[in-house]
C-alpha cells in the first residue's frame, strides 16, 4: 500500500476528536480512583474531585456516543440526556438533599467546561446563590 494511502487508511480508524478519551473515561475503566456514590449500565456518578459544595457528584454517561458537550447533542441523545437527568433526583435522595439542591452542565469555553465528556453537575448542602456568576 502506498504511505499516502495508508496514511488514508490510519486516519479514518483514528478517534476523531470527539472521540478523544478523557481522563473520565479512566474513571469509567476504573484505571483511576474515584468515590462512586452510583453505578448502572448507563450512567455513573463519583464525587468531584474539587468541590464548590458539601455535596457535589458528578454524572456521567458510560457511553460518550460523540457528547463531548451539550452543543453535541442530537435526537438520538435524547433518552441518555433525560436519564442523566432522573440520575440526578436519584442520587440527589440517596444523599438526603431534601431541602433542594442544583444541577448544573457546563457547556464550552464560555460555560466553563474543563472535561469534554458531557456531565451534570449536582450540587447541594448549602444555600445556593442566584445568579451564578
Ligand atoms: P467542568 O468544568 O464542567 O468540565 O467540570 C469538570 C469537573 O470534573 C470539575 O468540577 C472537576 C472534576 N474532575 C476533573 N478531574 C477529575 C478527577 O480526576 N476526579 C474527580 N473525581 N473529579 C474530577
Amino acid at each position: 500500500m502506498a504511505s499516502s494511502e495508508k496514511d488514508a487508511a490510519l486516519s479514518a480508524a483514528a478517534p476523531t476528536a470527539d472521540d478523544a478519551p478523557t481522563i473520565f473515561d479512566k474513571i469509567i475503566n476504573k484505571e483511576i480512583p474515584s468515590k462512586v456514590v452510583y453505578e448502572d449500565a448507563k450512567a455513573l456518578a463519583f464525587r468531584d474531585i474539587s468541590p464548590q459544595a458539601p455535596t457535589h457528584i458528578i454524572i456521567i454517561p458510560k457511553v460518550k456516543d460523540g457528547l463531548t458537550r451539550l452543543a453535541k447533542a442530537e435526537e438520538r441523545h435524547i433518552q441518555v440526556l433525560g436519564y442523566l437527568m432522573y440520575i440526578a433526583k436519584v442520587i440527589a435522595k440517596q444523599e438526603g438533599l431534601e431541602d433542594g439542591y442544583r444541577v448544573v452542565i457546563n457547556d464550552g469555553p464560555s460555560g466553563c467546561q474543563s472535561v469534554y465528556h458531557l456531565h451534570v453537575h449536582l450540587l447541594g448542602g448549602r444555600q445556593m446563590n442566584w445568579p451564578p456568576g
